[in-house]
């Protein structure tokens, strides 16, 4: 997959320490994949602080970024890309808002979240992010590129 073109329809997902932990991460994954959107590229990981740090650098001068890094590198996570109309979009209307306490009833974060520092999900915010974030985690050829018998059914 020609990862240089800004695919607007690509999106990186983690389901996060927390999911895994409560045992969360078939519903969330299957809440996604049931939308319709396709996987493209999953693997299972435990991140550094270094993966972290890069991931996250837009927070870098906040307060909560040292929590945040502890966080996300506590235990294994989920990294998936998703393929999809709007995947990006989509995706974070699935998920909810940030702050769980928030996220309205239907949404990932607010029908299995409370707390801000735990809030089950990472999606990508921009399609740019996505192609920034998916090359964190992936090579060009773990991103996978195949059709599926159900796609003519999902317009
Ligand atoms: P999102 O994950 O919805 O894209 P974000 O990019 O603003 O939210 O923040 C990244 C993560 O950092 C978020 O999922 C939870 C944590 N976070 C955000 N704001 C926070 C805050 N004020 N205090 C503590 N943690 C926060
Ligand atoms: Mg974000």
């Amino acid at each position: 997959m020609k990862q240089n073109d800004l695919r607007a329809d690509l999106s990186l997902v983690l389901v996060k320490p927390d999911a895994i932990q409560r045992g969360l991460a078939g519903e969330i994954i299957s809440r996604l994949e049931r939308k319709g959107l396709k996987i493209v590229a999953m693997k299972m990981l435990q991140m550094d602080k270094n993966l972290a740090q890069r991931h996250y650098a837009v927070h870098e001068d906040k307060a909560f970024f040292g929590g945040l890094v502890d966080f996300i590198t506590s235990s294994p996570i989920i990294a998936i890309v998703f393929q999809g109309k709007e995947a990006v979009e989509v995706i974070r209307q699935i998920m909810g808002e940030t702050d769980p306490a928030k996220a309205k009833p239907g949404t990932i974060r607010g029908d299995l979240a409370l707390d801000l520092g735990c809030n089950l999900i990472h999606g990508s915010d921009s399609a740019e992010n996505a192609r920034k974030e998916i090359d964190l985690f992936f090579s060009q050829d773990e991103v996978l590129e195949y059709r599926r018998d159900i796609d003519k059914w999902l317009g």
